[in-house]
């Protein structure tokens, strides 16, 4: 879920959307435990289609020009401003983090293999039958 499943505004201001509204509704009358399925029946933004089957084909349940029909999902990080950057900064940093990690993985895998091959080619033939307990010739 993103920040605009709930909010109005993307960087998830206090703000809420007609489905935040009935999930805080949900929430506060059940303790916090909420029941999903009394919830996913609702149509809280009353465009014609459940929050269930919203949520589940990637529509915003809060907003009516979000759905099956409109075919408008939600794509990305919209923010702006400051939070926006630091998501889309920490996204990136976290990418390339994973690539260089993947990177070094690959570079050692290929090392050990480089190894295991000059070591099979420099030892003496004589020795390695002997460390079997083979017969020498
Ligand atoms: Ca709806």
């Amino acid at each position: 879920m993103v920040c605009v499943t709930c909010h109005t505004d993307p960087n998830g201001a206090p703000a809420l959307n007609a489905f935040g509204k009935d999930y805080r509704a949900e929430r506060n009358a059940t303790n916090g435990s909420v029941d999903w399925e009394r919830l996913g029946a609702l149509d809280s933004d009353g465009d014609g289609y459940n929050n269930s089957a919203e949520l589940s084909g990637g529509y915003l349940p809060g907003d009516p020009g979000s759905n099956p029909r409109t075919g408008v999902k939600y794509e990305g990080f919209t923010g702006s401003g400051i939070t926006g950057l630091l998501t889309a900064g920490l996204t990136l940093f976290v990418v390339a983090l994973l690539g260089i990690a993947l990177g070094f993985r690959m570079l050692a895998a290929r090392n050990r293999r480089l190894a295991a091959k000059e070591s099979e080619a420099t030892e003496p033939p004589v020795e390695a039958a002997a460390k079997d307990g083979a017969p020498k010739p």
